[in-house]
């Protein structure tokens, strides 16, 4: 698994790329959600992605620069074809998100599993995503304790939010950077610094920059 973004260049430290790709039905706020964790903000206009959209952020972790690129891939099968099977080269890590007020979203998630499977990235750090906890009634949404099951069967991470609430941006945050730091410390725990310091093997976060998450929004965009 290649990491580093720039080239053996002697004196310069490279920088670690993390590739995630992010997958689920088509409207479960895939693009929304790379765009919340990019930009900071809700994406007003969202249209069906074609293909796949590239998105980065670059995060800290231990005081090292590292580059996270999310691949916001499409849901819809026309417009997945050949293309987005290309995008699954070198991928680090897996982001399946569902939509809680949409069941059928949630149980498509097997067939998921079976594409991540046939791209050999069943050993890849997965999680799995609940969008759009802003919408319905708690009696319309799917029950956490159901989706923590598949969760389990699966041994992944669930996480629950939404991308329109700016009170929900640390949730939205939390999952990209709990890849970030799974994949961190899958890299050998000696890391030798610019400096030339020998660095503990404990994996500390400082954010790169101060996200909005003053308000809530309570309008409710689903369909
Ligand atoms: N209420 C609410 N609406 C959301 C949320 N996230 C996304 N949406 C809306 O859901 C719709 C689909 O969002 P997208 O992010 O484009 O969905 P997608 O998964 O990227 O869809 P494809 O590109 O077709 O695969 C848009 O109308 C968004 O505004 C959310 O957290 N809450
Ligand atoms: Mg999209």
């Amino acid at each position: 698994m290649s990491v580093n973004a720039s080239q053996d260049i002697p004196g310069l430290k490279q920088k670690k790329v993390f590739k995630i790709i992010v997958l689920g039905d088509s409207g479960v706020g895939k693009t929304c959600l790379t765009y919340r964790f990019c930009e900071g903000q809700f994406l007003n206009k969202s249209e069906a992605t074609i293909g796949v959209d590239f998105r980065e952020r670059i995060i800290k972790i231990r005081n090292e620069d590292i580059k996270l690129q999310l691949w916001d891939t499409a849901g819809q099968e026309r417009f997945r074809k050949s293309m987005v099977q290309h995008y699954y080269r070198n991928v680090h890590a897996v982001v399946i998100v569902y939509d809680v007020t949409k069941p059928e979203t949630f149980h498509s998630i097997s067939a998921w599993m079976q594409e991540i499977e046939s791209h050999g990235l069943m050993n890849a750090p997965r999680v799995l995503v609940g969008n759009k906890c802003d919408c319905g009634t708690p009696e319309s949404r799917l029950a956490t304790t159901y989706a923590q099951r598949l969760a389990d069967k699966y041994g992944m991470p669930l996480f629950e939010t939404s991308a329109l609430l700016d009170s929900e941006c640390d949730n939205v945050e939390s999952i990209f950077l709990t890849l970030a730091h799974k994949l961190y410390s899958k890299q050998p725990l000696r890391v030798i610094s610019v400096a030339g310091e020998v660095s503990k093997g404990v994996v500390t976060l400082s954010r790169q920059r101060k996200v909005g998450c003053s308000s809530d929004q309570n309008s409710c965009l689903c369909n």
